[in-house]
């Protein structure tokens, strides 16, 4: 929770956006549609007030580029020592990350900060952190498109026809279609907003939840295959069953798609109703797995994911692995049912 308010904070952002005339923008490592929708949007904004921008992006973000205008990207083989030469006005540049707020989320951004100008941070992660000069959270929100969106506004910038769309995108993204429980009143009213400024909304919807492509379906039928329901707190525990699914390289390989073909899976294990909580495990690289976890009423997965040094949201969040895929299914297990059994006890002492 940030110790400034809204409007304290928008104040500091338009002096930062004025003062700078280059600036890098980057969300989290593995963008996703809100990280991507913050920054480009944002890189919009700062183009309309006559500023370069230029994005950084760690991994693949092709499905969620298509949905928007196109802005410099930061190209692949550049070290961070030498971004500034990627601008053409001149080299120092301030350096904003959105949708997160540690250096080390950025992926390759990570050393940035140590060549940047001034540094800031926009971001609603409940384990989010102060690394930059300045740092602003909104846990409470659906978004970081949706933080950025009101800051927009209280700045008095306009919003243009790109970056309603981009903004659209992000939050709709991170609310599951204007679904999950971070889907407030000023979310709805956002994205009325949005949609008058010419967000084509029903493309959107349809591109991010709807269109898959045959890999993606044929990971989620291999994931739902390797599904098992663990019972909860413990034997007799059925109301807060775990279901959890892994998915090797090797059987991937053998069924014809890769990790990334399985970004979306654990959103539809979330959906089987004999589980609280679902966790899909995948093998990213040789011996690493990652861990995305969603919750439907109970469990806060944000907490289990910064045991293992992720982090997230209270009912969806993700951790890495460097070990054999039984520890992992034990770890967290444990994990879940020693949060389980706390949450027993607070109850009791109450
Ligand atoms: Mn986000």
């Amino acid at each position: 929770m940030s110790k400034i308010t809204r409007e304290e904070f928008s104040k500091q952002f338009l002096r930062f956006i004025r003062k700078y005339d280059r600036f890098l923008l980057s969300g989290h490592i593995r963008p996703d549609g809100d990280s991507v929708g913050s920054c480009f949007s944002l890189a919009y904004a700062l183009q309309d007030m006559g500023k370069e921008a230029i994005v950084c992006l760690d991994g693949d973000a092709e499905r969620y580029l298509e949905l928007i205008d196109q802005v410099p990207l930061l190209p692949d083989d550049i070290h961070m020592n030498e971004a500034g030469r990627c601008f053409t006005t001149g080299s120092g540049f301030a350096f904003i990350m959105l949708d997160c707020s540690e250096p080390e989320r950025t992926g390759r951004a990570q050393d940035a900060i140590l060549y940047t100008q001034a540094s800031m941070t926009v971001d609603h992660h409940i384990t989010s952190k102060e690394s930059a000069d300045f740092n602003y959270a909104e846990p409470e929100s659906s978004s970081a498109s949706e933080i950025l969106y009101h800051l927009l506004n209280l700045c008095e910038i306009p919003i243009s026809q790109r970056m309603a769309q981009a903004l659209f995108m992000g939050m709709a993204f991170d609310t599951g279609g204007l679904r999950h429980s971070c889907t407030s009143e000023e979310t709805l009213l956002m994205a009325a907003d949005l949609k008058k400024k010419g967000a084509d909304t029903t493309f959107l919807m349809n591109r991010l939840f709807h269109t898959k492509k045959l890999s993606e379906m044929k990971a989620l039928s291999c994931a739902i295959r390797s599904s098992r329901l663990y019972k909860g707190k413990n034997q007799q525990d059925e109301e807060n069953n775990i279901l959890i699914s892994f998915l090797s390289l090797e059987e991937m390989r053998k069924s014809g798609f890769g990790p990334s073909d399985a970004d979306g899976v654990v959103g539809y294990l979330n959906e089987i109703a004999d589980a609280e909580t679902a966790i899909f495990l995948r093998e990213i690289t040789p011996g690493i797995i990652r861990a995305n976890m969603r919750s439907k009423s109970t469990v806060d997965v944000a907490r289990v994911a910064a045991l293992f040094g992720g982090g997230g949201h209270i009912r969806a969040a993700g951790c890495t692995f460097q070990d054999p895929v039984l520890l992992v299914k034990k770890e967290l297990l444990d994990a879940i049912r020693r949060q389980l059994s706390s949450l027993d006890s607070e109850e009791t002492s109450e």
